[in-house]
């Protein structure tokens, strides 16, 4: 993300140009998957990986609605959204996490709801993913660096989720905890940052509808370099508050611990909402590159998402409370 050693480009100049926007080959690639899955075939093309943009073996087809959330600005290319991560736990450049990734083992995955709730669980993948409707939402999004990308996810929606487990009255946050295995994330030994990654949303930030456990994009399961097998998604924040490869989902009562304000409290705060008229003490935050775009962009009070998300911060002084 945002280190010294590594500074960001804010002119993009490390991001290759843009080759034509993949989104016509996507839309297509999707109604053929849906006369397929019509037809009940979807099952052995998914497997047999006929239809696997990616090429990984692993990746499977997904489908679900399409949410009414989502943005129909033209789509990130798959290959950049893809290719060009913060996932520091496989190492701080952006190509380092596709490189390195491939250790990752997800599957089988457990995520564990616990806390103030009434209702705790340990549940693999499968199970949360029956826990709630799986729909796509194609979302903007944001990185404190700079750049943005419009990324197809496909998710679950968190709130669905969060209220299985029932939280109390003394659930007034929700902490979130990715794995931290060195034996599979050769970043860690780095020690750039403290692991395991965590991350955290006040509870109605983490019940806002538009808050989303992404488990796929580009309707395929998520590639590891992207956080699989379930990641945190919230557009209205910049991108370090989407934790990857999430184990553990807690209820709890005061504010908990985030990694980049415990890395550098002054430059990252909890809240981290997308806010051109706050600047990162190092650089502007007022204009960003839309990856695959030239001419950069005028950056947008919650992204883009204040009809939905604005009421949350009703009488705070947003610049203090960044
Ligand atoms: N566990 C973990 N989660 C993480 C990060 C990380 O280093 N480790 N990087 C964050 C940052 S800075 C960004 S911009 C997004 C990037 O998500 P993407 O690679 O899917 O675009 O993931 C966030 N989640
Ligand atoms: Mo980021």
């Amino acid at each position: 993300m945002v280190l010294l050693k590594t500074q960001p480009r804010l002119d993009g100049s490390d991001i290759p140009g843009s080759e034509i926007t993949p989104q016509s080959t996507y839309r297509n690639r999707r109604e053929i998957l849906a006369a397929a899955a019509k037809a009940g075939i979807i099952g052995s093309l998914a497997a047999g990986g006929l239809f696997s943009m990616t090429g990984k073996a692993s990746a499977k087809a997904l489908s679900g609605s399409k949410s009414a959330f989502s943005t129909t600005e033209p789509l990130t290319r798959q290959k950049d959204i893809t290719s060009y991560n913060n996932f520091y736990e496989f190492g701080t450049d952006k190509s380092d996490p596709v490189a390195n990734a491939g250790s990752l083992v997800t599957s089988p995955w457990t995520v564990e709801i616990g806390g103030a709730c009434a209702n705790p669980m340990k549940v693999s993948l499968d199970s949360l993913m029956a826990m709630a409707p799986l729909e796509e939402r194609i979302y903007r999004m944001r990185c404190v660096e700079g750049w943005s990308m419009v990324i197809p996810w496909m998710g679950l929606p968190l709130a669905a989720i969060l209220k299985k487990a029932q939280p109390t009255s003394a659930a007034k946050f929700v902490a979130f905890t990715s794995l931290a295995d060195p034996k599979q994330m050769p970043g860690i030994k780095e020690k750039v940052l403290q692991y395991p990654y965590v991350e955290g949303l006040r509870i109605d930030e983490a019940m806002n509808p538009l808050s989303l456990l992404a488990v796929g994009l580009y309707g395929e399961t998520l590639p590891n370099q992207n956080g699989a097998p379930v990641r945190l998604v919230a557009p209205w924040k910049y991108g370090f508050k989407g934790i990857k490869s999430i184990v553990k989902i807690s209820f709890v009562e005061t504010m908990p611990p985030t990694s980049w304000n415990r890395y550098a409290p002054r430059e990252y705060g909890f809240y981290s909402n997308v806010n051109p008229e706050v600047d990162h003490p190092r650089w502007s935050q007022k204009t960003e590159r839309r990856i695959g775009e030239f001419t950069r962009r005028q950056t947008l009070a919650f992204n883009g998402y204040g009809e939905q998300v604005a009421s949350l911060y009703s009488g705070m002084d947003l610049m203090k409370l960044f």
